[in-house]
């Protein structure tokens, strides 16, 4: 990045971004910090609050005890509870969570039609309406064959609830399955009342264009999003795909490092510097428990000193073995 530029974009009135952090520390003090905007803990960590802005994800950490995740803004921050949905909002950000019990809503098309649905409703009615970043949760990802896959039936379930919401350009997404209780599908997102941009990766056809072969319906996320200050980057979930074939099929070691390869060819897309720092933290969705220490060492070896989340998820192509999302500050 061009120096002196982060001030006048500053200058230009455009919010800088959430600080994303892992943090050692409980839910209840990370709360209580001024610009506190989301507090995610991972797999068994519970928290004794009822805080809107708390959000238990069902994926397991590998390592104990897990940190907790914090998003921080600047400015007093204000949240509170639509329907089943919990949101807070601060400096120009939303934050926004809804959990669903499929069961309820006929399976996993309906849950996901009507989180988007819902969610949609409620973005509509505020100022902060760009959703820049989502993250999908859905429970036994791969269960099912062909189009009957569940997490199909979430793409299809996802495209009817969002309608035309999407259709000035998708937001940045993440879609991995959880070990939780089965039924559970949990979508959250960060929002803002000024426009991000699209990055797309050179090296991967975009996921809305992927032919018939991966289900009916193309999933609908960009490869990440430039925060509207152009001071970070939202990455999305990123997998061993190239063009739109899975790379390496049961090879982790290689899946990780076509993941790596994928990254850096989307820094240089989206402008960004090259490799990853200290700042910016990035989790690692990993699918057999056993591959997690060799998955560490890989990446400790190649990204030193980047705070990593390693977590117990399933891609959502069975094939895939390992996936990357995360964050990079200018
Ligand atoms: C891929 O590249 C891997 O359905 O929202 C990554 C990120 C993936 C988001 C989604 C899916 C999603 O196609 C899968």
């Amino acid at each position: 990045m061009v120096e002196g530029c982060e001030s006048r974009w500053a200058e230009a009135g455009l919010a800088r971004a959430p600080r994303i952090s892992y943090r050692m520390n409980d839910a209840a003090a990370l709360l209580a910090e001024p610009g506190t905007l989301a507090v995610f803990g991972f797999g068994g960590h519970a928290a004794d609050t009822d805080d809107p802005r708390w959000l238990r994800v069902p994926l397991e950490a590998f390592d104990a005890p897990a940190s907790l995740e914090a998003w921080q803004v600047d400015g007093p921050v204000q949240h509170g509870r639509h329907g089943a949905l919990r949101w807070s909002a601060g400096g120009s950000w939303l934050y926004a969570a809804l959990e669903l019990d499929e069961r309820e809503h006929g399976g996993p098309a309906g849950a996901a039609r009507v989180a988007y649905a819902q969610l949609r409703e409620f973005i509509g009615g505020r100022d902060e309406r760009q959703v820049l970043r989502l993250w999908n949760y859905q429970g036994a990802i791969n269960q099912g064959d062909g189009d009957t896959e569940r997490y199909k039936l979430f793409c299809d379930g996802r495209a009817e609830g969002c309608g035309d919401w999407f259709a000035g350009g998708y937001p940045a997404a993440t879609a991995i399955g959880h070990h939780g209780d089965p039924h559970l599908l949990q979508v959250y997102l960060l929002a803002s009342a000024q426009a991000g941009t699209a990055v797309e990766n050179p090296r991967q056809v975009s996921a809305w264009r992927y032919p018939r072969q991966y289900g009916r319906t193309a999933p609908g996320f960009a490869r990440a999003m430039r925060l509207p200050a152009q001071d970070a980057l939202a990455i999305s979930g990123t997998a061993a795909v190239v063009g739109h074939a899975s790379a390496h099929a049961g090879d982790t070691a290689a899946q990780l490092d076509e993941i790596l390869i994928n990254l850096e060819a989307l820094l240089a897309s989206a402008g960004m510097p090259a490799g990853f720092d200290t700042q910016a933290p990035l989790k690692a969705y990993v699918r057999h428990l056993a591959d997690a220490p060799r998955v560490r060492e890989r990446l400790q070896q190649r990204l030193p000193g980047v705070p990593v989340l390693l977590l117990h998820g399933d891609v959502c192509r069975s094939e895939l073995l390992v996936e990357l999302d995360g964050w990079r500050y200018a």
